[in-house]
């Protein structure tokens, strides 16, 4: 799906702003249909934010069900005629939207984009309603899994395996955006060879309803010069000489589609920013351009006060520049896909990623706090991860390739964290999702985040993969405090890794921290047992060919749900949440930019 992009023959315009919000706790709102007028009560929200620490109280943080929000917006008068689409970047995790009495569009996935073409329901220079009932619920057909427990008193709660807020509603920005009738609608551009003289790259562009339209290709480099051109909708360009996309330097193309009418005049046009880059594995080298990569950064959340999950320029360009200091040259969007912007941006300044769908906790083994003493803790079955779930999973791998495959950052797609891959049913659950991931994009390795229990003798999926991400706590959750333990343990575990022959990052490692505490023993939630905790672990890095990265869990202290490990959320931060570095900022910095 292409993102709302200004052209010559394209325009867009932002719907982010205070939008009126009603939360539906009696859930009402749907046969009381909320939509068809001007929704009850008077509170007002932000678009983008996530709203449940934004009103004061129990009622909006702990909501379980539906969420509406609802404003005007006046379609530009010079409109008339074109193609118009309403365009949600994220809505948590599934919606309907209505534009005045007709419902236009229905999404589930809390992540990634969706939109409804809305040209029969709005009029050029008119005002229309628009109307959109979010849902926080999960359930063992959601990715990520869940499950709502009712309560004798009647309360509503959410229960889930994963170890982040589940804040909710419309954390991306809303676009209306306006295309010609006959339009691109897709592009895919892909590097497929590079050699001393430059680049090959090819490309596919569809176009919707275009009887005797001609398409048009070219590149145009930085400076916005073309350096290729090309006819037709599918086809291969050469650029001479070829800037190529490196970490630490992100030089991009842009890829310019012109859809021509039978005159030849102009009907459409869409610039696709790309990067000529190529990524591959070869034994336990992972190769950018040829030449092997070593990952240094962290585990992510898009988390901060107050708004929660809500985009954020000020923090996002904060963060990329707290990496950049830090000597930190790529990141994981754990667990889920991060706002477009965030790529964008990553793109530009040659940040690596690996890039996650939003399948966290597909383990019962990871709820331990939510099950009682007498659950049983089986992940694969009709009545928890099952055949429903693996179906909406698909569906969560197809989107985020659809958005992302043109991002030059993203170089593995990671299509879950911490999933049940001891069960031997994992297997069959897995196996066709990497087949479809491959198949979506045969041009980057495949991986998951693998969970401490899964070890090399135990794991049923990992021959499937291209890349081992491992997320291990020795010295925290096994052998707490216990870093000598922790040393022979993550030694020869990664030694058996190492024998699957395939490059090996560890996307987690870390200790919860408390700012400020000092210990002169380096007592585990100090600062010092962070820094020794964190050197324990790069010694043994240092001793194996196969590591090839190093992510840190987590780059700041996060929200989650309260809990008797968890103070005013997870401490595992190298910076606190408002960003301020703790002690083992430099200490990594000190590791991370030796030589530079
Ligand atoms: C891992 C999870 C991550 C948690 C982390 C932790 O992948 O989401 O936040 O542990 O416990 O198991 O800090």
């Amino acid at each position: 799906m292409l993102s709302p992009r200004q052209s010559s023959t394209r325009e867009c315009i932002s719907l982010n702003e205070l939008w009126r919000f009603a939360l539906d706790p009696r859930g009402i709102g749907r046969a009381e249909r909320w939509w068809a007028s001007v929704l009850p009560g008077d509170s007002e929200m932000p678009v983008p934010a996530s709203f449940n620490d934004i009103l004061p109280g129990r009622d909006a943080r702990d909501h379980v069900g539906d969420i509406w929000y609802q404003r005007t917006v006046r379609v530009p008068r010079g409109w008339d005629g074109q193609r118009i689409v309403l365009r949600f970047d994220a809505a948590t995790h599934r919606a309907i939207a209505w534009v005045g009495d007709t419902q236009v569009v229905e999404h589930e996935g809390g992540y990634t984009p969706f939109e409804a073409d809305v040209t029969e329901h709005v009029s050029a220079g008119e005002e229309a309603r628009v109307t959109i009932v979010v849902n926080n619920e999960l359930s063992w057909s959601s990715i990520p899994p869940g499950f709502v427990q009712e309560r004798d008193d009647g309360r509503r709660v959410q229960q889930y395996f994963h170890d982040f807020f589940n804040y909710a509603g419309l954390h991306r920005s809303v676009w209306l955006h306006m295309t010609p009738r006959v339009f691109v609608s897709d592009i895919t551009v892909t590097t497929t060879e590079i050699d001393d003289a430059g680049a090959a790259v090819s490309y596919r562009a569809v176009v919707e309803a275009g009887e005797g339209h001609a398409v048009r290709a070219s590149v145009r480099d930085a400076g916005g010069t073309e350096v290729a051109a090309g006819d037709g909708a599918e086809g291969t360009l050469r650029i001479d000489g070829a800037n190529l996309w490196r970490p630490g330097a992100g030089y991009l193309y842009t890829f310019d589609v012109e859809l021509l009418g039978p005159r030849g005049e102009l009907v459409d046009r869409y610039p696709q920013p790309f990067g000529v880059r190529t990524v591959g594995v070869d034994g336990h080298r992972f190769l950018i351009n040829g030449e092997p990569f070593r990952f240094t950064g962290f585990g992510k959340h898009e988390d901060f006060a107050v708004h929660g999950r809500g985009q954020d320029l000020a923090v996002m360009v904060h963060d990329f520049e707290l990496l950049k200091w830090i000597g930190a040259n790529s990141f994981r969007t754990s667990h889920y896909p991060y706002d477009e912007a965030v790529l964008d941006y990553a793109d530009r300044h040659g940040v690596v990623v690996i890039d996650e769908t939003a399948a966290v906790g597909l383990n019962l083994d990871t709820g331990t706090p939510i099950l009682g003493p007498t659950d049983t803790f089986v992940t694969y079955s009709d009545a928890t991860i099952s055949a429903r779930t693996q179906a909406v999973h698909r569906q969560a791998i197809r989107e985020l390739v659809a958005r992302d495959k043109n991002h030059p950052c993203v170089v593995v797609w990671s299509i879950a964290n911490e999933p049940d891959t001891v069960a031997p049913e994992a297997r069959a659950y897995f196996e066709p999702l990497v087949a479809e991931t491959r198949r979506l994009d045969p041009t980057r390795p495949v991986a998951f985040a693998n969970f401490m229990k899964a070890t090399p003798e135990l794991d049923v999926v990992s021959d499937l993969f291209d890349v081992l991400l491992l997320n291990r706590y020795f010295g925290w959750y096994v052998y707490p405090g216990d870093l000598d333990s922790a040393e022979q343990a993550l030694e020869s575990e990664l030694r058996a890794w190492a024998q699957l022959g395939k490059p090996i990052v560890m996307t987690e490692y870390g200790a919860d921290t408390q700012a400020g505490l000092h210990s002169v023993v380096a007592e585990p939630w100090s600062e010092e047992f962070q820094i020794a905790f964190l050197d324990t672990y790069h010694r043994v890095f240092d001793r194996i060919d196969a590591m090839v990265g190093e992510h840190v869990w987590n780059f700041a202290d996060f929200a989650t749900r309260s809990g008797i490990s968890r103070v005013d959320g997870n401490k595992k931060g190298v910076f606190t949440r408002d960003r301020r570095p703790k002690a083992a900022a430099h200490a990594l910095r000190a590791r991370w930019r030796a030589g530079t």
